[in-house]
Parts: structure tokens; C-alpha cells; sequence
């Protein structure tokens, strides 16, 4: 496992662009003036032991990460928490897993013959977070994974490494609203996830956030390569709570619409 925040993101955001062409391009047009800031990076898997989302969290709470809020989204039957660092400048960590029990027997099958594909030990490998696939996959295993769960098929065909890298529009000095960071966007080409409206959540929630469609990209299945959704780049706006501090939270039924940025048939 990393000892090192900063080495740990910037070999996740190295894989992260490599996988999302646009999301440089968005870097660039968003950051004129400054550095960018992270609000979050979200991560994926199945809820089987050698995976699950704590086998995933280990690597964050080894650098100091502590786990801070818990949510559920029934139809899409995925669990996730959020982790955040005590340094606030840090990324928060969004990580789901996939209740694959929930799904027929033929996903459950298919699941637990990629995971079993995967060496034990990689799983607490330095790399582990941006390894990628560890298994063979065929189309007609990825269409029929597609056919029940979206995430099931996405976490099947790209494996372990950052879904997405978020932007905090708090710290971007040439925007105040989220209206403005998605009208650039647009205006620059780059394509919204319009499901639910493409602002999720408001200001009575203390979160605004939107995203861009994921890019799709050559992957190499064992029979075919096939352009496939791959990672796509958010934007939040957080607001003050109470005490004056910023909201550190997620919303799950905006979550629930985030999640969508990957859907091959949006
Ligand atoms: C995570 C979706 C939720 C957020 O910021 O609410 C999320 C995912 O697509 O894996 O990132
Ligand atoms: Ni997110």
C-alpha cells in the first residue's frame, strides 16, 4: 500500500486521463488560473470478500482516511462510504461495492470467475487502486453483465481504478456557480449527464453537482475491441452548514444519478 497521499492520487490520475481523454481537456479549460482542486475521486467494486469496499478503503485508511458517512441505493443494489482525510485539502473517497448477491445466479457465477482471476496478493499491492482488469473478459459475458446491472458490466471491463476525479467548483476562482462551470462545459463542447436535471441536489442539500457523460474508448475483450464508456469528470459545489464549515457529505438520490454517467445507453 501507498505511505504517500500525493503519490497515491497523481498515479490514480495519471491511469484516470489515460482512460478519459476529455477529462485533461476539462483540467485545462477549467483551470485558466490556478490549480485545481479535488473535492472527491469515487471507486468501484463488488461486495466479495477479497474485493469488497473495505479491501479498497484499506489503502486510503493505511494514509490516514477515516471512514464518514454510509449510503444505500436500493434499485441500483450497491452500498458506499465516504471517506475523508484530516487534512481537509485532501480528496474525499467515494467508494460503492455491488450487492452481487442480490443479482441472478448467472451474474453471481460470472462475478466470482473474474474475481477468482485475481491474485491474492495484488489486492494489497501499492497499485492495486490503478491496476485495471485482472481477468479475461468475452462481449458476450460483458453484454450479458450489461443486460443486469450497468455497474456490474463497467466494473467487469475496466476493473479497479478511479471512476472519476471531481472538480471543486468552491475553489475555482473564476466560477461561483455550478450554471457557469456547466455552461463553459457545454459551450467547449463536452457533453452533461442530463439524468435527474444536469444540476443534482441544491443548496438546501449543502451539494450541487454535475458531470460529464464518460468518454468512450477503445477496450480489448478476448474476442473484440469494442468503444465502451469508460470514466467521466464531475463538478461540486459545497455549501456552508451551520457551524460555517462546508458540507463534507454526499447525497444519495443525486449519487443515485452520478452513478448514470456510465450507462451505455444514455
Ligand atoms: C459514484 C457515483 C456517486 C457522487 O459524487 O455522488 C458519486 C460512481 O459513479 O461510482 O460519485
Ligand atoms: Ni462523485
Amino acid at each position: 500500500m501507498h505511505t504517500n497521499v500525493n503519490a497515491l492520487f497523481e498515479a490514480l490520475w495519471q491511469d484516470y486521463i489515460e482512460m478519459t481523454p476529455s477529462a485533461a481537456k476539462v483540467h485545462q479549460l477549467l483551470s485558466k488560473n490556478g490549480a485545481i482542486i479535488n473535492d472527491h475521486i469515487a471507486l468501484r467494486t463488488f461486495n466479495i470478500a477479497k474485493v469488497n469496499l473495505e479491501v479498497l478503503a484499506a489503502h486510503f485508511e493505511s494514509i490516514g482516511y477515516v471512514a464518514s458517512g454510509d449510503y444505500k441505493f436500493e434499485a441500483k443494489k450497491l452500498n458506499a462510504k465516504h471517506f475523508e482525510h484530516p487534512d481537509s485539502t485532501q480528496p474525499k473517497v467515494f467508494i460503492s461495492e455491488l450487492l452481487v448477491d442480490e443479482f441472478s445466479e448467472e451474474l453471481q457465477a460470472t462475478v466470482n470467475g473474474l474475481i477468482e482471476q485475481i491474485d491474492h496478493a495484488a489486492t494489497t499491492a501499492d497499485n492495486f487502486l490503478y491496476s485495471g482488469r485482472h481477468w479475461q473478459l468475452d462481449t458476450k459475458t460483458y453484454e450479458a453483465l450489461l443486460a443486469e446491472s450497468e455497474y456490474a458490466a463497467w466494473v467487469a471491463a475496466f476493473g479497479y481504478r478511479a471512476n472519476h476525479f471531481t472538480v471543486s467548483i468552491n475553489h475555482l476562482p473564476d466560477y461561483e456557480t455550478i450554471f457557469e462551470v456547466n455552461d463553459a462545459l457545454k459551450a467547449a463542447g463536452f457533453v452533461l449527464n442530463a439524468a435527474g436535471g444536469e444540476v443534482k441536489g441544491s443548496a438546501d442539500v449543502l451539494l450541487e453537482q454535475s458531470s460529464t457523460m464518460a468518454d468512450r474508448i477503445p477496450v480489448s475483450f478476448s474476442d473484440a475491441v469494442v468503444n465502451i464508456p469508460s470514466c467521466f469528470y464531475e463538478f461540486a459545489l459545497r455549501y456552508p452548514q451551520a457551524d460555517g464549515k462546508l458540507y463534507t457529505g454526499f447525497v444519495a438520490t443525486s449519487a443515485d444519478k452520478i452513478f448514470e454517467s456510465t450507462n451505455v445507453n444514455a
